[in-house]
């Protein structure tokens, strides 16, 4: 009995999730399948939640060539969407962490229960992290604005020292992990870097304002073990007015 009814909640979560997939509307992306019989073992047992997958705000080719549209396609449905899918497994039944926010359980990783703690710290971290990514980039590029010009200069020795100190942190990363600029509470700017899906919020250092994914999969198909190539090129990509926008934000706050 008890058996039918986990059966008959697993089938409901299914099709609330194959409705949620089907309008799911991402630039570029094949048309999702339909019916609970093309849904792996795995899509079934994904609880629907509070978290969901971002759309990329520009298409996944537009930038080529410096980060390839097969690479896009991959790291936003695939790696993000497990980042998201994982969230919201374990949340599942926790109703006070279903209510924060991504950011507020990155930074109260203490309430959270012993037992869930790491994959939230590596899911929500990964689902916080990509959603900025993308946010980040653009096809344009853009450039500082003046209040964020004059932090870098004073406090980074100018934009070129600071994608130096960036590069190098990123390149020094052992394994996996993310290189940052990190605003503090004082709007005082610094460069850092973290492993696995960590993030500056979770130890309070600061709010990060950009941010570059040095995991392998962010990279391999076009640079292979060419992670100091990636990290050049990815400059290209830079949407300094969202980096911009979110020094504002960080300053103000
Ligand atoms: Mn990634």
């Amino acid at each position: 009995m008890s058996t039918l009814v986990t059966r008959r909640s697993l089938i409901g979560a299914a099709a609330v999730a194959g409705v949620a997939l089907g309008s799911r509307v991402v630039p570029g992306s094949a048309a999702p399948s339909r019916g609970f019989a093309r849904l792996t073992s795995a899509q079934q047992e994904d609880p629907t939640g509070p978290h969901t997958l971002p759309a990329l705000p520009y298409d996944y080719a537009a930038l080529e060539p410096h980060i390839d549209t097969l690479t896009m396609q991959i790291h936003h449905d695939k790696h993000h969407q497990t980042y998201v899918t994982n969230l919201n497994k374990a949340v599942v039944d926790q109703p006070d962490l279903q209510a924060m926010s991504v950011e507020q359980l990155v930074t109260g990783l203490d309430a959270a229960p012993e037992a869930i703690r790491t994959p939230i710290r590596n899911s929500a971290g990964g689902h916080l992290n990509h959603t900025m990514f993308w946010e980040i980039m653009a096809p344009g590029g853009g450039a500082a604005s003046a209040q964020l010009a004059a932090a870098i200069d004073r406090d980074l020795a100018g934009l070129e020292a600071l994608q130096t100190a960036v590069n190098d942190a990123g390149a020094k990363r052992f394994g996996s992990g993310w290189a940052w600029v990190v605003a503090d509470a004082s709007g005082t700017l610094s460069v850092a870097s973290t492993p696995n899906q960590d993030n500056p919020l979770m130890d309070g250092s600061g709010t990060p304002i950009l941010g570059v994914d040095v995991w392998e999969h962010a990279y391999y198909l076009k640079y292979q073990n060419r992670r100091p190539d990636y990290l050049a090129a990815w400059w290209n990509t830079v949407n300094w007015d969202v980096v911009s926008q979110r020094y504002a934000a960080a300053v103000g706050a």
